[in-house]
């Protein structure tokens, strides 16, 4: 089999990508280890930036998130029993969109499959070969029988745990990583959320946030330890606790019922540079990994997308490989703010275990000074709905 672009992961990045080539004529072949109904299951993300809800439209998957998505002008800080409202739209004059990440994806499946492409799902031993030359191939097998897939380039779209990163690492890969020494744990209910934006709470039990995937659909999480287990927080547990870490009002006017979600996720910082081997590109959490305190690892899969998409555009349309050529550099210069941005929240916000007394008061004072000084909400704001691409 032959393509222009083999694309490894069908997850936010992987469809993205495919989308964005096919509707430029630009041939593309997904591989994805799992079952499409593995990929929908899974729960992640909810916060859109501008530039990110723009490419879904611009890849023609964007109607339905313009319809059920909510647009949100700002969020809440609560700490010291009170609150502050980041006024997103009033401090940068953008918004950003809360529309869960499962339904970003199956709104780009739904599209390749009137478009089209071509998903292979369940292809295993996926491997990108030969990525240094110029006919390079990805191998895989599916059904016992081994595959070759040849291309002008490969997109590695497959995650932190995928082939790609691992296939360049010695060969001149250089990583970056802080791993936090908590999680989060998190659930999905279908009550009416505590209130209709995010509240991201400081408290000295730990952090909580409270979001949403719709009005009738509420997702929360609460800062655990890192070797809790599920079964340890039935539902009553949940509740007890989150309620514990806000304001006494807010608290009072939360709904509790049953979950339909429970899952715990470490919290860890990671870049891989440089993103391009080659005709080989890692694109999204294969290259790079943030802590969700910011909203961000969606929203930077997509903005590497985005310069991925148009230096490949370049290539095939002007024979011009600037683009490509300063792909790894210009995703780079994002990542790192955005790495920035998101350790900064994750610090701010977080109890860690050695921080003590001292530690909590000097995080009070931080929202505290935010509160008070339109430019630090400012500077907030303007990280939180996404910087320019
Ligand atoms: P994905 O989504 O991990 O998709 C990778 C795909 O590659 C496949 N794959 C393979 N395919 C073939 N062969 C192999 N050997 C393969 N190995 C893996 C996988 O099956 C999968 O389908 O990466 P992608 O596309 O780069 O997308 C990144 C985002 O998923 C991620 O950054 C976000 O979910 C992070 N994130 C958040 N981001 C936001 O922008 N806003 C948020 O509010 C937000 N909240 C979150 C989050 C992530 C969380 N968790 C659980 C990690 C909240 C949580 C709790
Ligand atoms: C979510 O709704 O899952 C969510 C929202 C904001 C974050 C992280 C996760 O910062």
């Amino acid at each position: 089999m032959r393509t222009q672009v083999a694309i490894i992961g069908s997850g936010p990045s992987g469809l993205l990508l495919g989308q964005l080539l096919t509707d430029a004529g630009i041939d593309n072949v997904i591989l994805e280890r799992a079952t499409q109904d593995y990929v929908l299951g899974r729960i992640r993300a909810g916060v859109l930036e501008e530039g990110m809800a723009g490419m879904l439209d611009e890849a023609g998957a964007g109607a339905r998130m313009r319809r059920e998505g909510l647009p949100h002008d700002g969020f809440d800080l609560t700490f010291s029993a009170r609150h502050h409202r980041i006024d997103l739209f009033g401090l940068t004059g953008k918004h950003v969109i809360v529309y869960g990440q499962t339904e970003v994806t199956r709104d780009l499946m739904d599209r390749r499959a009137q478009t089209g492409g071509v998903t292979v799902y369940e292809a295993a031993n996926v491997q990108p070969r030969d990525f240094d030359g110029a006919q390079p191939y990805v191998t895989y097998e599916q059904d016992g029988i081994e595959h070759r897939l040849y291309c002008d380039f490969i997109a590695g779209c497959d995650g932190y745990h995928g082939p790609s990163r691992k296939a360049v690492e010695g060969r001149g890969l250089e990583t970056f990583e802080r791993v936090y020494p908590f999680g989060w744990l998190g659930i999905v209910a279908d009550v009416p959320p505590v209130s209709h934006e995010l509240i991201y709470s400081n408290h000295p039990r730990g952090f909580a946030l409270c979001s949403m995937r719709s009005n009738t659909r509420s997702r929360y999480y609460v800062q655990c330890a890192l070797d809790e287990k599920v079964e340890e927080w039935p539902d009553e547990r949940f509740w007890d606790e989150i309620r514990r870490r806000l304001p006494t009002e807010t608290a009072e006017k939360m709904t509790t019922g049953p979950s339909i979600e429970k899952s715990i996720a470490p919290l860890r910082s990671f870049v891989a540079e440089p993103m391009r081997f080659g005709r080989l590109f890692l694109v999204g959490d294969a290259a790079h990994i943030v802590p969700p305190t910011g909203a961000k690892g969606l929203n930077l899969a997509a903005s590497d997308v985005r310069y991925l998409f148009d230096g490949v555009r370049e290539h095939y349309a002007e024979k011009s490989d600037a683009g490509i050529d300063v792909y790894s550099q210009r995703a780079l210069r994002r990542v790192w703010k955005a790495e920035r941005f998101s350790w900064w929240m994750t610090n701010t916000m977080h109890c860690f275990p050695e921080q003590g007394a001292f530690g909590q008061r000097i995080q009070e004072a931080e929202l505290d000074y935010l509160a008070g000084s339109v430019a630090a909400s400012t500077s907030l704001a303007e990280n939180y709905v996404g910087l320019p691409y």
